[in-house]
Order: C-alpha cells, then sequence, then structure tokens
C-alpha cells in the first residue's frame, strides 16, 4: 500500500496545512502528540485489560500481549471493560493535546468544540473479519460535515498491527451509500465510484492522522498474532455548529458525566464543553442498502 502524504514538514505552516487537508481529505504529521500523554494514557488502558485478563497475567502491560479470546465492541462482555477505560481521565486528558488542537484550529477557525464522546479502541489479532470496514465517520455523528478526527495508536503500530488507512479524496464525493457490516460502525460504504490508491503507513507512537468526516477510511487487520492494538479517536468541530445531541455523552452511552469523572485529579477539562452555547441535534436515521 502507497504511504500517507507526511505532512510532518508542513507541521507549522497553516496554509499548506489547510490546502493539503482540502486537498486528500486528510493529514498524517508523525512525532507530534506529547509521547508521555499517549504512553500514560496506553498504561492505563492497558492496566484494566490486564485486570480484566484480556491481556496475560505475568506480562508487561504495556506490550498488550494476549492470548484471550476476541472481543468486541457490541458483546455484553466488552460494555463493562469499555467503560472501565471511559473513566480514565488519562484518555480524555489526551484529547485536549495542545499540538492536537493548534491543527483543527488551523482547519475549522478558533471556536474549536472537542466532541466529548472520545473512543478507545482495542483491537485484538483475531477474529480479523472485525477489522472495521471502510466508511465515512459524518454516517455516525452527523450533526455537521465540517468534523476533523483525530487518530492515533497509543504506541508503536507498524503495518503488522495494521493501523488506519484512507482513500485520498474521497471527502469530495458527498455521503455514500451503505450496507450493513461487521467491524466498528457496523455499516460498509459503497466507494466504487472514487479512483485512486488507499493510503496508509506504519505508526510510531506520537504519530496521528487526522481526516475530514467525509473522508472514506477503514482499519487495517492486526496480523501481530498475539498483540492487542490500542488507539483512541477524537473529533473536533465549531463549536457554532450543530452538534448531535449522542456525541455529548460518554461514548456508548451507558455512564453519566459524573461516573465518569470519579476520582480523577483534575477538574480542567471536566464539562470543557459548557463553555459554549451548543445547538444539538438529534440523530437522523440513516438509509441501508437492501434494508
Ligand atoms: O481504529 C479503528 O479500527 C477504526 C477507527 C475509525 O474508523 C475512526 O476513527 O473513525
Amino acid at each position: 500500500m502507497n504511504p500517507f502524504v507526511d505532512s510532518t514538514d508542513v507541521k507549522n505552516d497553516e496554509e499548506s496545512l489547510r490546502s493539503r487537508a482540502e486537498r486528500d481529505g486528510y493529514l498524517f504529521i508523525r512525532d507530534f502528540v506529547d509521547k508521555g500523554a499517549v504512553l500514560e494514557a496506553r498504561r492505563d488502558i492497558a492496566g484494566v485489560l490486564q485486570d480484566v485478563g484480556w491481556i496475560n497475567a505475568g506480562t508487561d502491560p504495556l506490550e498488550a500481549i494476549t492470548s484471550h479470546p476476541p472481543h468486541v465492541s457490541g458483546e455484553p462482555e466488552f460494555s463493562p471493560v469499555y467503560d472501565k477505560v471511559q473513566r480514565l481521565e488519562s484518555f480524555h486528558t489526551l484529547a485536549h493535546d495542545a499540538a492536537i488542537l493548534r491543527v483543527v484550529g488551523h482547519l475549522l477557525g478558533d471556536d474549536v468544540l472537542l466532541q466529548p464522546s472520545n473512543i478507545a479502541r482495542f483491537i485484538f489479532p483475531t477474529n480479523l473479519e472485525q477489522t472495521t470496514p471502510a466508511h465515512q465517520d459524518f454516517v455516525h455523528i452527523q450533526g455537521t460535515p465540517d468534523v476533523w478526527t483525530a487518530w492515533l495508536p497509543l504506541g508503536d503500530c507498524p503495518h503488522r498491527m495494521g493501523g488506519l488507512s484512507v482513500l485520498p479524496g474521497s471527502h469530495k464525493y458527498g455521503i455514500l451509500p451503505v450496507s450493513r457490516s461487521l467491524g466498528a460502525g457496523g455499516l460498509r460504504a459503497h466507494f466504487d465510484k472514487i479512483g485512486g490508491e488507499w493510503v496508509s503507513s506504519p505508526f510510531e507512537s506520537g504519530d496521528i492522522l487526522f481526516f475530514h468526516s467525509h473522508t472514506v477510511h477503514q482499519g487495517l487487520p492486526n496480523l501481530s498474532g498475539n498483540r492487542i492494538r490500542l488507539s483512541v479517536d477524537y473529533r473536533y468541530q465549531r463549536a457554532s455548529d450543530p452538534v448531535m445531541d449522542k456525541v455529548l455523552t460518554p461514548h456508548q452511552g451507558r455512564l453519566t458525566w459524573e461516573e465518569v469523572y470519579e476520582g480523577w485529579k483534575s477538574t480542567a477539562f471536566q464539562y470543557h464543553w459548557q463553555q459554549y452555547e451548543l445547538t444539538p441535534v438529534e440523530k437522523e436515521p440513516v438509509e441501508v442498502v437492501g434494508e
């Protein structure tokens, strides 16, 4: 697979970042996010996964070695574990990384809202048919098309661990039809009318991928054999644009923010969206091909 266009050389050049984002629908920047904060989130999430036996006992949790049967989002066993991760301060704090906010500020202007519903992923190295299908985030998050997702692995993510790939320029084709699929989100975009080649690159800790809500992207299979891939995805939009009400709750909607914030050391980022007068909108039904 061809590599991402690497925008590390223009990471401080607002004009170039905007024109590349407009041209390709994504930006890939190396060595960008505070690695200490990435490591802290990895350590905390891996700690939760080792406590529940998903990462092997007696191994270094940071290695995320597993011989546990795979779990995927949506299964009853997954939810309580996911909710423990949703309570982690380090996981939510990373979304406020100053470098990330600078780039999304360049792309969106100065009233940037981090959608509170931050997402963590733990992708097992088995049941590869559950790899995230090609999709556009807008179908799931709605509100406004002007949303940029920041996807970053928590730690190195060489090709054998998969990662994320994008179809460059695909954000210019509007919303594509979808049908049911396995994998995160459960909907696969029909992107056949879009030409071009998928791109991806191995990630190292601190590297980041930004993409537009209409950009078609997909997970790559975790072929590592015995390691869980840990990643996070955070979404940013203008506070003055409509925001879908569901993204204002903790992801998957089971916890309250009071429960999430219990035991946090700092209040600095709690209820951060309440500084804005938001315009929440309800989710529109999604039309699914074949139903
Ligand atoms: O990490 C994954 O497998 C999927 C991530 C994704 O699709 C997203 O961030 O929108």
